[in-house]
C-alpha cells in the first residue's frame, strides 16, 4: 500500500515549529586487532552511540545556477522543471505524454515505512523531511556560449518537438551570463562554442561569479544558491605543492593568475567565498587540496564527482551482486599486459603465463554524438572520464578477500568514442566475465540505449534538493557540547556520483544500495526511525 506522508509518533522525536528533534542510537562496532590469550586476535565489540538531530523545517525558495546552463543537461533541466510546474503534456507517435520527474530518487522513489495488518507500507523519499518541491526552483547560471535556453533545448535535440514547441515561450528569455573560459582546459573542439566569456584575471573573474550570485539572488528573491557545475569536462588540473596544496597558497595563485587554476576551481572558489554551497557534476579534479581546505576552514558544503547515470549505476550494481554472491569479476591479470601485443603473430604467452591467466575483466564501451561526445573526443578531457568511471567497483572488490588477492584490480577498460549520428542517445555496452565454481566462466553482456541527458536532468534535482536539505541537519553525540552540521564535504551525495568525494580518511563506498541504504537511513535518523534493515523478525 502506498500512502502521501506519515508522522512518527515516538519518545525518540519532537515535531516542533520550526524543527523536528530526534534521538538516535547509532548501534555500530569497532574492530581491535589485541593480544587476547598470548596472540593477536580480531575482536569486534559492538558499540551504540547516541544522536541527536536537529531539521530545520523551514523549507527556503531556492535558486540553483547551472554552470554551463545551455548544454544538453542545463537545458533539459530547465525544460523539464517548467514542464511539470506548468503541468505541460505533449503527444509522441505512442500517446499523450505528461511530465514527470522519473529517475529523480527524491521525486520519483520510495521507501518502506512499516507493515499494517501484514501488508507492506511504502511512502513518497520525498515524505522523509521537509524538502524543496523542484518545481519552485528558481534557475539561473553561466555558460561560454550565448544562446537562449530555448534555442539550447532545440540544440540538444532531446526532448520531443510538441514538448520544445510549449516550452519555447517559457525559455526564450533565460540567457545564460558569460562564464569562466580556458581554452587549455576542455577540448580544442570547443572553441567556437566560446563566445560569452568573462575576460580579464583570475581574480576578477571570482569576484565576478562572486557579484553574479548576490545579484541572482536579489533579483529572484530566492533565499538559498545552490550552484552545481554541469559544464564540459575538463582535463585533470596538476595539483602542485606551493599553488593548490593548501587555502593559502591556492588563494595566493589565484593573486598571482597562475596558469594551473582550472575553471571549474575558480567557480568553486567564488562560491565557497559566497558561502554557497557547489557541486561538481564532471569528473575533473575541481577539488584540488587547498580548495577542499577552502571548504572545509568556512564549513561550506562542497560535493561531487561526476553524475552516475546509467552505465556506471548498473555497474556498481552488478559488480556488487557478482562479488557478493562469491563469484570472481574483473580482476588483474597477465591478459591485461597482452592487450598491446594482440597482433603479434606469436602473441607473447610462455606457458609459464598460462598457468596465471585469468581472463576474467569489465570492458565498458560507450558512444554518443552530443556535445558532451565531442568534447570527450580529445584525450586530456577523456582521461578524466576514463579515471572516474574506472575507480567504481573498488570497494567491492576490496570487500572479498576469498576471491582476490590485496591489492589485485580490476581489468576494467573505459572506451569512448564520438558518433555524431547518435546525438545525446548514448549507446554504452558492457561485457562482464566473471570466473564460478570450478573453473566455469560467465560472461554477462549489456546493451544501453538512452539519452544520456534524460538519465543526468534528474541525478541534478536530486544533487541540489538534498543538498540543500543536508545545511538544514544539525547533529551532535553524547560527547559533543554543541550541535554542528554534517562534514562540508558532503559523502552524504555518494549515490549521485561516480566518484564520491569523502572527507579525508573516509571510506569511498561505490556500491549502489549501500549508497541508497546510507542516505535514507541518515534522513531516518532525523525523525527518530530505525534503519531499515530488512529483517522482518515479526514474520519469523
Ligand atoms: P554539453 O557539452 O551539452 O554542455 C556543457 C555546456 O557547458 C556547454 O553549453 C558549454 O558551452 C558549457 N561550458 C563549457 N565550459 C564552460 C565554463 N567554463 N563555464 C560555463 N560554461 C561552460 O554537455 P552535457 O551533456 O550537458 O554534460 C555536461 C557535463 O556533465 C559533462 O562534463 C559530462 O561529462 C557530465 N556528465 C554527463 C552525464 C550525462 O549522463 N549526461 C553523466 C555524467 C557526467
Ligand atoms: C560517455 O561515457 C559520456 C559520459 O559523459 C557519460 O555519458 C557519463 O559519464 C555517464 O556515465 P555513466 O557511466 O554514469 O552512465
Amino acid at each position: 500500500m502506498f500512502i502521501e506522508k506519515f508522522r512518527v509518533e515516538s519518545p525518540n522525536v519532537k515535531y516542533g515549529e520550526h524543527q523536528i528533534e530526534s534521538v538516535y542510537s547509532y548501534e555500530t562496532t569497532e574492530v581491535v586487532h589485541e593480544i587476547r590469550d598470548g596472540t593477536y586476535q580480531w575482536v569486534v565489540k559492538p558499540k551504540s552511540v547516541r544522536y541527536q538531530f536537529k531539521t530545520d523545517t523551514h523549507v527556503p525558495k531556492l535558486g540553483v545556477m547551472l554552470v554551463g546552463w545551455g548544454g544538453n543537461n542545463g537545458s533539459t533541466l530547465t525544460a523539464g522543471v517548467i514542464a511539470n510546474r506548468e503541468g505541460i503534456s505533449w503527444v509522441t507517435k505512442e500517446k499523450i505524454q505528461r511530465a514527470n520527474y522519473y529517475g529523480s530518487l527524491t521525486q520519483a522513489s520510495a521507501i518502506r515505512v512499516g507493515s499494517f495488518n501484514g501488508e507492506e507500507i511504502y511512502a513518497p523519499f520525498k515524505s522523509l523531511l521537509p524538502m524543496v518541491n523542484p518545481d519552485d526552483i528558481i534557475f539561473g547560471g553561466w555558460d561560454i556560449n550565448s544562446m537562449n535556453l530555448a534555442d539550447s533545448m532545440a540544440r540538444a535535440r532531446v526532448l520531443d518537438i510538441d514538448l520544445q514547441k510549449q516550452l519555447r515561450p517559457y525559455m526564450e528569455s533565460m540567457v545564460p551570463l558569460p562564464g569562466i573560459y580556458n581554452p587549455d582546459f576542455i577540448a580544442a573542439n570547443q572553441g567556437s562554442r566560446a563566445n560569452n566569456i568573462i575576460g580579464g584575471s583570475k581574480k576578477h573573474q571570482v569576484e565576478q561569479i562572486m557579484k553574479d550570485i548576490r545579484e541572482f539572488k536579489e533579483r529572484e528573491k530566492v533565499d538559498k544558491v545552490v550552484v552545481l557545475w554541469t559544464a564540459n569536462t575538463e582535463r585533470y588540473s596538476n595539483v602542485v605543492v606551493g599553488l593548490s596544496d593548501t587555502m593559502e597558497n591556492l588563494l595566493a595563485a589565484l593573486e598571482r593568475d597562475e596558469a594551473e587554476i582550472s575553471p571549474s576551481t575558480l567557480y568553486a572558489i567564488a562560491c565557497i567565498l559566497e558561502n554557497v554551497p557547489f557541486i561538481n557534476g564532471s569528473p575533473q579534479n575541481t577539488f584540488v587540496p587547498g580548495l577542499i581546505d577552502l571548504a572545509i576552514r568556512r564549513n561550506i558544503l562542497i560535493g561531487g564527482d561526476d553524475f552516475k547515470s546509467g552505465q556506471t549505476k548498473m555497474k556498481s550494481v552488478l559488480v556488487d551482486f557478482l562479488v557478493g554472491a562469491g563469484i570472481k569479476v574483473g580482476i588483474t591479470s597477465i591478459f591485461s599486459s597482452m592487450v598491446g601485443t594482440w597482433d603479434h603473430p606469436s602473441f607473447g604467452i610462455f606457458e609459464s603465463d598460462l598457468f596465471n591467466l585469468q581472463p576474467t575483466s569489465i570492458v565498458s564501451y560507450n558512444h554518443l554524438g552530443n556535445n558532451d561526445g565531442m568534447n570527450l573526443s580529445a584525450p586530456q578531457t577523456f582521461r578524466s572520464k576514463e579515471i572516474s568511471k574506472s575507480n567504481v567497483v573498488d570497494d567491492m572488490v576490496s570487500s572479498n578477500g576469498i576471491l582476490y588477492e590485496p591489492g589485485e584490480h580490476p581489468d576494467h577498460v573505459i572506451v569512448i568514442k564520438y558518433v555524431p549520428y547518435v546525438g545525446d542517445g548514448k549507446r554504452a555496452m558492457d561485457e562482464y566475465t566473471s570466473e564460478i565454481f570450478m573453473g566455469g566462466r560467465n560472461t554477462i553482456v549489456l546493451h544501453n540505449t538512452c539519452e544520456d541527458s534524460l538519465l543526468a536532468a534528474p541525478i541534478i534535482l536530486d544533487l541540489v534538493l538534498l543538498a540543500e536539505l543536508s545545511t538544514r541537519i544539525q547533529l551532535k553525540t553524547e560527547g559533543e557540547s554543541k550541535f554542528h552540521s554534517f562534514h562540508p564535504v558532503a559523502s552524504i551525495l555518494s549515490y549521485l556520483t561516480k566518484a564520491p568525494l569523502v572527507p579525508p580518511g573516509t571510506p569511498v563506498v561505490n556500491a549502489l544500495s549501500k549508497q541508497r541504504a546510507m542516505l535514507e537511513n541518515i534522513l531516518r535518523a532525523c525523525i527518530g526511525l530505525a534503519p531499515e534493515n530488512n529483517m522482518i523478525l515479526e514474520y519469523k
